[in-house]
């Protein structure tokens, strides 16, 4: 039986296309329908490979709803959900990031919600992708929502087990958070991750420029995620352009080392 789905082959096709790919973050609780709708377009227009949305605090069902409709509307970009609670399950999107935060110190976080949100994923038909969340560095509102300590930068051979541990449990993603607007994921830990581990490596948190995305493609990310820029740049399309840009640097680079 193949589990995978069309979101997830998608996602392969476009990694064995353009050796590392963008998506962008859209965050309910700080966007309006209409500005997730203009910024989903922008990012649709760049090159963009996916639509995220979600954000831990003032996502509601309703709410997702509206703003996924929206963007529907406008893109033909796959929305995937990026649930901080199981408030942030919605119908109206392709698939959701099926995440367990692996180093959350309350059970809740690795299983419980996880048992909640199954039944309404399966409900509503959603493509699970199977998440393995670690948060790193500063952690920011996340680690404190999610009750995690998060792993220090100066323990990558240690970040790199969790990554294994989880590759080995079957996940097929694995997300190195550096915590939204925080201190990026250093490249020494995106390394030493990519070495261990041969599952899909997301990479986000603070990554806000040409230059930061180029360093995490090159160290071995497979997908950028970017949520603050489009929320804080004047404009959004060049913003990301360069990120983009930077992605596909990087990507030169790892072909050249
Ligand atoms: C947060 O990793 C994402 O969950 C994106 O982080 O908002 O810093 O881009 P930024």
């Amino acid at each position: 039986m193949n589990f995978k789905g069309k979101v997830e082959r998608y996602i392969k096709e476009k990694l064995e296309e353009n050796g590392a790919i963008h998506m962008t973050l859209i965050d309910p609780d700080k966007t309006t329908p209409n500005e997730a709708s203009k910024i989903a377009k922008s990012a649709e227009k760049v090159g963009s490979a996916a639509i995220m949305v979600g954000g831990s605090l003032g996502v509601s069902e309703h709410l997702l709803d509206e703003v996924i409709k929206k963007i529907k509307e406008e893109v033909n970009l796959p929305v995937i959900l990026f649930p901080g609670s199981i408030a942030g399950i919605s119908r109206y999107a392709d698939a959701i990031w099926f995440l367990s935060v692996i180093n959350s110190k309350n059970p809740y976080y690795i299983i419980g919600a996880q048992i909640q949100g199954a039944i309404i994923v399966k409900k509503y038909g959603l493509e699970p992708l199977p998440l393995a969340y670690l948060i790193l560095g500063e952690g920011g509102t996340v680690a404190l929502v999610s009750d995690t300590n998060p792993l220090p930068f100066t323990k990558p051979e240690l970040i790199a087990a969790y990554a294994l541990a989880a590759q080995m449990m079957g996940f097929r993603f694995v997300y190195l958070e550096g915590g939204s607007g925080g201190k990026p994921v250093p490249p020494e830990v995106i390394k030493c991750v990519r070495k261990t581990i041969d599952i899909t490596l997301v990479v986000g948190g603070g990554i806000k420029n040409y230059e930061l995305a180029r360093r995490a493609v090159s160290a071995g990310a497979d997908i950028i995620v970017t949520g603050t820029i489009v929320e804080e740049s004047k404009n959004v399309e060049m913003a990301l352009a360069n990120i983009i840009k930077g992605i596909q640097d990087g990507v030169k680079l790892r072909e050249m080392n």
